[in-house]
């Protein structure tokens, strides 16, 4: 299989964390894939429609894309370790789609910094992106810490790669200051090997 690939990129990091933990890792060839939606550079077009990584090639058939897809492509090609049955499944999938949500936001502040030139910047849309990230926090802080304490599954894997994905491009936001309980729960679960092998290269 073909993994196209960016060490920074959050939605590959699930990727390749689930493929550590599962033992898949020497099964995946990575290839180096950048771009943005104004310019798509070397991301896998004929793959991915949208334009964006990660995007998986796979023998069996066409092209997979959206992480979620291929996180659960994979855990069931491992015979599934960080998706439960349902009805447990429900929560771990709603987990992963508010990390997901939060790399979301977190992007397209990126991209309106970075691309967008300046005189057309709306600060009322940057604080709009972070205010989803803000309450997606709160929810985490107030409604999920036991489920993230529990057993590891993928959705306390895309959780640490958002969190991860605010320190590199938004530190400045100090999400840790109103979140003492997500920060700790943060500092433990970044000790796994598999984090700990995947961390982003610093900005
Ligand atoms: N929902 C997608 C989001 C993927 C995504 O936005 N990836 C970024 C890289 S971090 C990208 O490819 N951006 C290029 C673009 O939006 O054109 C997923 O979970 O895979």
């Amino acid at each position: 299989m073909k993994l196209f690939h960016s060490p920074t990129s959050p939605y590959v990091r699930k990727v390749m964390i689930l493929l550590q933990e599962t033992g898949l890792l020497s099964r995946v060839a990575l290839v180096p894939a950048t771009g943005t939606p104004v310019d798509p550079g070397s991301m896998p077009l004929a793959q991915n429609p949208l334009g964006k990584i990660p995007a998986l090639e796979r023998p069996e058939g066409p092209a997979l894309y959206d992480s979620r897809v291929i996180c659960r492509y994979l855990d069931d090609l491992a015979g599934g370790k960080l998706y439960p049955p349902a009805p447990a499944l429900w929560d771990v999938l709603v987990l992963e789609a508010t990390a997901d949500g939060i790399m979301d936001a977190a992007i397209l502040m990126v991209y309106e910094g970075k691309i967008r030139p300046e005189d057309k910047r709306s600060p009322e849309w940057l604080e709009g992106q972070w205010a989803k990230i803000a309450r997606a926090l709160d929810a985490l802080e107030s409604r999920w810490i036991a489920h993230l304490s529990g057993h590891f599954d993928m959705g306390q894997v895309a959780v640490a790669c958002a969190l991860d994905y605010l320190d590199l491009r938004h530190a400045d936001r100090d999400w840790r200051a109103d979140h003492p309980r997500l920060a700790a729960w943060h500092a433990k679960v970044s000790e796994r090997p598999s984090l700990r092998a995947t961390v982003p290269p610093a900005a």
